[in-house]
């Protein structure tokens, strides 16, 4: 099942749930190795939602700005490996958007607990637009919002579930974006959280 959700963007609905059992004993490990985090932002707020990261890069927000960092600056080491599972699935959803050649060297790992919410915006720290992201939701279900290339464009509502991939391509690459407050609910493999993976080509 494939859904176009805008010029360039491909919903595939359950596309991860094949995969849950690997996915969340790997994305364990990786947080043992590197703990969910609450960044700040350069203006000084710090993010409600926690990250981490895995793979030779990951994003990482302080004071000094956006970036993206081979080091965990909380740890000094490197961020964990990306697991085989999580890039088999970016590259597997990427391919059946028609991105044959993916090769992602960042997943960044988001958070999300009740009320946790992500402001609209645009994706602009990687160094070139043309490689796709994919997106894998895990977990409570989200209130997705996309608008366009401008940030007082209109926008469109998704739900995301459990198991639903994304991948970002052309110029939807490029449009701004965001998550609506968390709502409470209780999730049988995931309770109150919703986690989300974003495989990018930063480097
Ligand atoms: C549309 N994450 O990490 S994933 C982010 O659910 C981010 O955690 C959200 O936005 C989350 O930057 C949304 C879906 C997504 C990711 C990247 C995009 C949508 C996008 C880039 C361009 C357009
Ligand atoms: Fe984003």
């Amino acid at each position: 099942e494939q859904e176009n959700l805008a010029e360039g963007a491909v919903l595939l609905r359950g596309f991860a749930l094949s995969a849950e059992q690997d996915l969340l004993s790997s994305l364990s490990a990786i947080t043992e190795q590197a703990p969910f985090r609450h960044m700040v932002t350069p203006g000084g707020f710090t993010m409600s939602v926690a990250m981490s990261n895995c793979g030779p890069f990951g994003w990482v927000s302080d004071r000094s700005g956006y970036r993206y960092s081979p080091v965990d600056p909380q740890t000094g080491r490197n961020w964990p490996q990306m697991p085989e599972s999580f890039l088999q699935l970016a590259q597997k959803a990427a391919a059946k958007a028609g991105y044959a050649d993916f090769m992602p060297d960042a997943c960044l790992i988001n958070r999300y607990e009740p009320k946790t919410k992500l402001s609209l915006h645009q994706d602009k720290d990687e160094k070139s637009p043309d490689h796709p992201i994919v997106s894998v939701s895990l977990g409570l279900p989200a209130t997705f919002q996309f608008g366009g290339l401008k940030r007082t464009d209109p926008v469109l509502k998704y739900a995301l579930q459990h198991g639903d991939v994304v991948v970002w391509g052309g110029v939807s690459r490029l449009y701004y974006h965001g998550i609506t407050p968390l709502k409470d609910g209780d999730h049988p493999l995931l309770g109150r959280y919703r986690i989300n993976l974003t495989f990018r080509k930063a480097a």
